[in-house]
């Protein structure tokens, strides 16, 4: 019966991380982002959509924000948008490899220059929400720049 002790929970245990996996992906909506776009890095300026970036209202509640990170901020850096709003993010980088993470939401994705990276969040609290660049991308001999600088908010009224 000693044995049942140790197959009973090593059974057990996988089987509850595999339905806490399928409740990420499917009912949090954490999961990888989809790179089933490349661009030219180097065109990223006049390649559509990154050619005009900013928020887009879609109507029903439904945006879309196109954004492009650069060494070291984020065009748009400022995102509002009224409560509910389900806002697709389509993203990528002209130089260097950023990230993007929205607190209190799941977004979190690589800015990989030449990739696009989507997400979709619906904000559902009204507030002020950090972005963040969370990939390190350099240094700057002026405080106020660099890495740490990198950041912007999304505006939930
Ligand atoms: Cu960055």
């Amino acid at each position: 019966m000693i044995e049942a002790s140790w197959i009973v929970p090593s059974a057990l245990i996988p089987a509850i991380m595999l339905v806490l996996l399928l409740y990420a992906t499917f009912s949090v909506g954490a999961h990888v982002p989809t790179h089933e776009e490349n661009i030219d890095p180097k065109l990223v300026a006049q390649t559509a959509p990154f050619n005009n970036p900013g928020l887009f209202d879609r109507g029903n509640g439904q945006y879309d924000v196109v954004m492009v990170g650069q060494t070291w901020s984020f065009r748009p850096n400022e995102i509002r948008v009224p409560l509910g709003a389900r806002v697709t993010f389509t993203v990528t980088s002209q130089d260097v490899i950023h990230g993007l993470r929205i607190e209190k939401s799941n977004v979190n994705i690589m800015l990989i220059p030449g990739q696009v990276g989507k997400a979709t969040a619906h904000f559902t609290e009204r507030g002020e929400f950090l972005l963040v660049c969370h990939e390190y991308c350099g240094v700057s001999a002026i405080p106020t720049l660099g890495h740490q600088a990198m950041y912007g908010k999304v505006i939930v009224e």
